[in-house]
């Protein structure tokens, strides 16, 4: 049974060297983007992994059951047969192929994709490409499919790359434009899991007004969970020479608010909690109740495998969520999870969080500009 991996660039690379090897009648089993590191492993590249087989091969074994299959590949062909007991190079061989194949048959279908079929490509290698990125599988095929609406040369990727990207941000409307707390706010709450930087993006912001001297900043913080959160927040507020209040209970949020009084814009932590805790949502929530936050803001790590960050999100909708903050951006090489979960939420993106420097690594993004790697990846420099 000859199964051969071939990474390559793109697919007519693979197909050359898939005809070359295994004849004109070789079969395709699977494709799936995956990266390669170069430099040392500094750095990465983009690759297409194929999976592909003989044909006569799999015609031979089609229908056998697993031993038969097993015999028919130790004898090399259907019609042989020999008595001689097969040598221990050939079961140990067989055994690794067989092991190959189940690896990939399993990857084949975690992804959901068809081993064979006409669909594979192009529509297949972009729902694949959209899936490995962490974007949502009915949504991947959605976007693919509008994507390959778009007049382009099949063989076109940079072309299709940045129709899928138009198709994305089309398909997701004023969703798809950046929106930072508005002007007319003054209460903006920051909630959020553990350790996602919530309180590092409270300083940005705070820092960037006033650097840019139009509003009044305070800070307020709830989170007296932690120890050293306090500290934390307050090492910022002595930086920035703003304002701070404490308010450890809903009851102290009065006279926190009233000692920020003079703020035109109040930047409001709160406590870190795993967000998969219905409990901790509540907590959340009833230390928000009193502070009646002009606009709250999901703070999401994208380092976040996508299907908990989902329900992060569904979980934090008790809070009234109006925007996502997402952080890391720096940590992570897929970007896909973004788009997605603005669907899926119907929520825009306040903000997008770079790295640790404070007040450096921030920005104001669309999504059609956190999707440009997309564009990088697939010929656009
Ligand atoms: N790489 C990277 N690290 C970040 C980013 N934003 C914050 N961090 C780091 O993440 C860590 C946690 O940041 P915090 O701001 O304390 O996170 P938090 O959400 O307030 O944490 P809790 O209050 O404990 O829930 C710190 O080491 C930050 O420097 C970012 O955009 N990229
Ligand atoms: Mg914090």
């Amino acid at each position: 049974m000859i199964v051969r991996r071939y990474v390559v660039k793109d697919m007519p690379e693979a197909v050359a060297s898939i005809r070359r090897e295994l004849g004109q009648d070789a079969v395709i089993l699977s494709t799936r983007n995956i990266r390669v590191r170069k430099w040392l492993g500094l750095r990465s590249e983009r690759r297409i992994e194929v999976m592909a087989a003989a044909k006569e091969e799999l015609a031979a074994t089609a229908g056998a059951s697993f031993g038969q299959a097993l015999r028919m590949a130790m004898l090399g062909s259907a019609g042989e047969r020999s008595s001689a007991p097969p040598a221990r190079e050939v079961w140990s061989q067989l055994a690794s192929e067989i092991a190959e194949i189940k690896q990939m048959l399993a990857e084949v279908k975690q992804r959901g994709d068809a081993p064979s079929g006409g669909d594979h490509e192009p529509l297949q290698r972009w729902r694949t490409f959209l899936q490995a990125e962490g974007v949502d599988a009915v949504l991947a095929d959605r976007w693919a499919r509008m994507a390959l609406g778009h007049p382009v040369a099949p063989g076109d990727r940079p072309a299709l790359a940045a129709a899928l990207i138009e198709a994305i941000q089309s398909d997701l409307g004023a969703l798809a434009l950046p929106a930072p707390i508005r002007r007319d706010s003054r209460m903006v709450a920051f909630v959020g899991p553990t350790g996602v930087g919530k309180t590092t993006t409270i300083a940005k912001i705070a820092a960037l007004h006033v650097l840019a001297g139009k509003r009044r900043v305070g800070l307020l913080t709830t989170d007296t969970f932690r120890i050293a959160a306090v500290e934390q927040l307050k090492t910022y507020a002595d930086i920035l020479n703003v304002p701070i209040a404490i308010a450890d209970e809903p009851e102290d949020v009065p006279s926190a608010l009233a000692a920020l009084s003079s703020c035109d814009l109040v930047l409001v932590d709160t406590a870190g909690r795993n967000f998969l805790n219905p409990a901790s949502i509540e907590q959340t929530k009833r230390m928000l109740a009193p502070i009646e936050a002009d606009e709250v803001l999901l703070v999401v790590s994208l380092a976040t495998k996508p299907a908990d960050a989902l329900k992060i999100a569904d979980m934090a909708k008790p809070l009234s969520v109006d925007k996502f903050i997402f952080t890391k951006l720096d940590e992570t090489s897929s970007v896909g999870m973004i788009p997605s979960l603005v669907a899926m939420c119907q929520l825009p993106i306040a903000y997008v969080t770079t790295g640790q420097n404070v007040p450096d690594d921030i920005d104001i993004l669309s999504v059609s500009d956190l999707l440009t790697p997309w564009r990088e990846a697939h010929g656009h420099g």
